[in-house]
């Protein structure tokens, strides 16, 4: 990802080109990323306890799809009991 702007200000000097970033409490970054290899890509808060309670999200390319559905939960051990 590059990172794009920090709390709005837009980043300066060399690219900061990153796989993973800190985000303090209130704070917020502008991302930007490279495409090329189409699919389904999480991108998640690795205080996992954060990404339990919703820090998550899916990108999807277009006409991507998965047997599953990719609805949250469907996995083994997340889907209803029967
Ligand atoms: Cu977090």
């Amino acid at each position: 990802m590059l990172i794009l702007s920090r709390d709005g200000t837009p980043a300066t000097g060399s690219p900061l080109w990153v796989d993973t970033f800190d985000v303090r409490p209130s704070e917020t970054r502008e991302v930007a990323f490279r495409g090329g290899n189409r699919g389904i890509w999480m991108n998640h808060c690795h205080n996992l306890p954060h990404a339990h309670q919703g820090m998550m999200l899916r990108l999807r390319d277009d006409g991507v799809t998965t047997p599953s559905g990719g609805s949250h939960g469907a996995g083994p051990g997340h889907g209803p009991t029967t």
